[in-house]
């Protein structure tokens, strides 16, 4: 059922609407992603965020993105939280003293985690630069000296991932924690958890916040969260370094969509660096090389989609995810990836909205264990949307882009500025005020 576009006035409601939740959100110098559930920066977030600020408060978008390097480790790593140090320590968990990270001196005394997130930095920094033209002369030179101070350290988060992160020695980005990936409770990784011991009596030590602000039937359950403090336990007992992280830790996972977000980044990069007149060749390079690579290892041709791999046991997941999708954003995908990712994007398993009348699912909807409410196993998130219409676009899909962004559009009017979405009947689930819905929506409307 393709659905009219937007009216223009559906789109100015919305417009209001999206621009208010990014001004409701932002606290003390940052962004949050909503003001209960997430009330620190979030890494990806940032950059999703920083595509919606573009339109309404680039200064924003620029701060937003210098808070967070700002907490950037002396290796390279961007940090997947950065906490607010006016944040009571019960008010997240697992919060900074949890994580207990190493104190640097350069760096805010309040700390980060030690994990990171989807690098989609350098992606969310051209696309503020290139919109700096509709804000005036001034913008543009302001947006120019952005660039040239977060050039160097998008830089080093690439060779930090690509380096460090290399952890099964075939040019491919390990994560070591499934909320590195973003898609924290997805069935991509259900085996590799599988073999993570789940300490139950970790939750009588740690109470959980989420479910005291959410409801926990649309969370992750308490044995993926026993699990989820067990391999922070791990990684931090080795001092979050990365040496031979295969041989002694419980997580080491190749993601698609992780990964196609590094080339991407590097994309992003080369235009970067002509800008700042820095060498866009190496960063060319590194886009075809790590593209390669997710072709080459992440391919599995029966379902027509890349899956992820557990590095320990060289294993691709048996689960048909979204971010086994998530590689069509790719300049550099073969032809043949492309066509057999858009007929798995329009099969019944993730509909597309000509079939469902709504924006694509995290996981495969015929699955025997697809749940509408869960989080990363079965609701739509507008993010990972918002990266599938790019690659439609890339590859000449425009009127399954026009579609999708439609879908997206309309499902935002109608149920709000929801951090996710129910697959059949669209109600929003999870927080009601979420910074990068909002600023997708913004982007989309543009
Ligand atoms: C853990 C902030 C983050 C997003 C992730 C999403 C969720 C955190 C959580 O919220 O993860 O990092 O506490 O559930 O899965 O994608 O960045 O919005």
């Amino acid at each position: 059922h393709p659905s009219p576009s937007p009216s223009p006035d559906m789109s100015s409601q919305l417009w209001q609407s999206a621009a208010a939740v990014l001004d409701t959100n932002w606290a003390r110098g940052h962004m949050v992603p909503s003001r209960r559930l997430y009330p620190h920066q979030w890494s990806w977030d940032a950059a999703f965020i920083a595509v919606g600020l573009a339109y309404v408060n680039p200064q924003r978008a620029w701060a937003d993105l210098r808070n967070l390097f700002g907490a950037q480790w002396p290796d390279g790593r961007v940090p997947h939280i950065v906490f607010d140090p006016a944040v009571a320590e019960g008010d997240y968990f697992p919060g900074p003293g949890f994580w207990d990270v190493p104190a640097y001196a350069d760096r805010p005394a309040h700390g980060s985690t030690g994990l990171v997130q989807p690098p989609m930095h350098a992606v969310a920094a051209w696309e503020v630069y290139r919109r700096a033209t509709g804000h005036g002369a001034a913008a543009v030179a302001a947006a120019r000296d952005e660039l040239g101070w977060l050039y160097p350290r998008l830089c080093a988060q690439q060779e930090y991932l690509t380096g460090a992160r290399d952890a099964g020695g075939r040019g491919l980005v390990s994560i070591v924690h499934p909320w590195e990936s973003g898609l924290d409770n997805s069935p991509s990784w259900d085996a590799a958890m599988a073999a993570v011991p789940a300490d139950l009596s970790l939750l009588q030590r740690y109470a959980r916040r989420d479910v005291q602000v959410a409801d926990i039937t649309h969370r992750p359950t308490d044995t993926d969260y026993a699990r989820y403090i067990g391999l922070v336990q791990s990684y931090r007992a080795g001092g979050y370094d990365d040496a031979g992280l295969a041989a002694w830790h419980g997580f080491v996972v190749e993601c698609p969509a992780f990964n196609a977000i590094v080339a991407a980044a590097d994309h992003a990069l080369a235009r970067i660096a002509e800008v700042v007149g820095a060498d866009p060749a190496p960063h060319r390079e590194r886009a075809r090389r790590v593209t390669a690579a997710v072709v080459a290892h992440l391919w599995e041709p029966a379902s027509r989609t890349f899956r992820s791999r557990d590095v320990r046991t060289g294993e691709l997941s048996g689960r048909r995810c979204v971010n086994g999708l998530v590689p069509l954003m790719l300049p550099g995908l073969p032809r043949e990836h492309v066509v057999a990712i858009m007929a798995e994007a329009e099969s019944e398993r993730f509909g597309m909205p000509s079939l469902s009348g709504l924006p694509i699912p995290s996981y495969d909807r015929t699955a025997a264990d697809f749940d509408s409410y869960r989080y990363w196993r079965g609701p739509i998130w507008i993010n990972i949307n918002w990266l599938l219409r790019r690659g439609m676009l890339l590859h000449g899909y425009e009127a399954q882009a026009d579609e999708l962004r439609t879908a997206m559009l309309r499902l935002i009017h109608r149920s709000g500025h929801y951090e996710y979405f129910h697959p059949a009947t669209g109600e929003g689930i999870g927080e009601p005020a979420f910074s990068w819905t909002a600023a997708l929506a913004l982007d989309l409307l543009a």
